[in-house]
């Protein structure tokens, strides 16, 4: 990686404790990313990515603030990135994935809290991440009570504009998120400067949708046994979405693609399970469940989650000639997500079960972050459901540290033996 520290002090961010960070992410990589075997030549781009993680997209971020530019960081995906390309800003995803960030994070907040929570916050109070430190506002949103308070200690460090998710899916739920939508434009045209037309709106749904089509096509290929990709490089993939350039992303994942379907063409069976992966999100670098179970004889070949398909699925409608048209059609496409902060969420027991026949899943695994509510509650209707449709399951409830990681290693085992 070329010589950062300029740019990284410009943004006010504690060197030398980023020097700590930079230094464990090369090995922590090596050890899980370039230990495995025949990965696709196209992998070497989100390699070159991860390299340069804290580098050239900062170094790009930087070039687009000289010109002017907005950087908008968010932390979940019912924030419609749409608007904040259509004013012509950045998006980064913020959410963080690393037990080097929770230490700080718990200086301000309880220590028993989702471990997402207490990375991203840790994130920004220890000014250890240029992205972070990057964004000009950052977007919370109402879903969890964890979130949702840590907003308000969040806006202490940097302007947060909170959007207020509806926990209910009625008409009266649909008309208050379109409402937030308007509102969260309104904030957007504020912060830039720039006007979000209907043009602008129907330019930031196409890239969107883009993404979301290039993603689909890869998980698509995920469905053919045995899948041509492994399930950390997928999760790799969808974690760098967050936060890569979309166009470029969009291209470098259309060409593994092309790779990937005349991989097809000649690999041989492998025998190993196919494992569905359902639960919380998994953000960067958070690789641990993934990594141990495809160290056993298993591949992960989808994720119900916000770091799988529920970041790309349903594309948002072009239809309409008006500003509140497309309002709507955001509002439809970004309410068909089944989050468990909704209730009921029935639709999202269909989609695990509909998952399952489609991926061809032998097993599910639900991963649950420690002290996510939601999730933890949600997992027995997942259970029910699993076991009526005659599915194993299991709920590994864990968070970013490795001391568990022996043990849950112990149990996935049984679990595949158990399939
Ligand atoms: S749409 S999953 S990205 S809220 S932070 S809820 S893990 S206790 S991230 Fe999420 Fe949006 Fe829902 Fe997806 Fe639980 Fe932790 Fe809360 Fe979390």
């Amino acid at each position: 990686m070329a010589d950062y520290r300029e740019l990284w002090k410009s943004l006010d961010m504690d060197l030398e404790k980023h020097d700590q960070l930079c230094a464990v992410l090369p090995e922590l990589y090596g050890g899980v990313y370039l230990n495995q075997e025949n990965r696709p030549e196209g992998m070497n781009y989100f390699n070159f990515v991860v390299s340069e993680v804290h580098g050239l997209r900062i170094q790009e971020l930087a070039e687009h603030k000289q010109k002017g530019g907005k950087v908008i960081g968010t932390f979940c995906v019912f924030v419609p990135d749409e608007v904040i390309i259509a004013a012509e800003a950045v998006s980064v995803g913020l959410c963080a994935g690393s037990q080097f960030w929770v230490g700080d994070g718990e200086k301000v907040l309880p220590r028993n809290l989702c471990p997402l929570i207490k990375a991203f916050v840790g994130a920004k109070i220890g000014g250890t991440c240029p992205y972070f430190q990057s964004c000009d506002m950052v977007v919370g949103e109402t879903t969890c009570d964890g979130k949702k308070k840590a907003w308000e200690i969040l806006n202490e460090y940097v302007p947060v504009h909170v959007m207020d998710l509806p926990q209910m899916k009625r008409n009266k739920d649909y008309n208050m998120w379109m409402e937030e939508i308007k509102l969260f434009i309104k904030e957007v045209e504020k912060l830039t400067g720039n006007k979000v037309t209907v043009e602008s709106l129907k330019k930031g749904i196409d890239v969107c949708n883009s993404k979301r089509r290039a993603l689909k096509r890869l998980y698509d290929l995920r469905k053919v046994t045995p899948s041509p990709i492994s399930g950390l490089d997928s999760l790799l993939i969808s974690q760098i979405a967050f936060y890569d350039e979309p166009e470029r992303f969009v291209q470098k994942v259309n060409e593994l693609c092309d790779e990937l379907e005349e991989r097809i063409k000649t690999q041989k069976p492998k025998g190993k399970k196919r494992i569905m992966i359902t639960g919380t999100p998994m953000a960067l670098p958070n690789w641990k469940l993934h990594h141990i179970i495809e160290s056993l004889p298993a591949e992960v070949v989808v994720e119900e989650t916000c770091t799988g398909t529920r970041y790309f699925e349903n594309e948002v409608s072009k239809e309409g000639e008006t500003i509140e048209d497309l309002i709507k059609n955001l509002a439809d496409r970004y309410l068909n997500i089944n989050c468990a902060c909704f209730t009921p969420n029935e639709n999202r027991i269909q989609d695990i079960l509909n998952y399952v026949k489609e991926y061809n899943v032998d097993g599910v695994i639900h991963s649950n972050l420690s002290f996510c509510h939601t999730y933890a509650v949600e997992y027995k209707k997942v259970e029910d459901a699993l076991k009526k449709a005659g599915i194993p399951v299991i709920n590994i409830e864990t968070d970013y540290s490795t001391e568990d990681a022996g043990q849950i290693k112990t149990r996935v085992e049984a679990f595949l033996e158990m399939i």
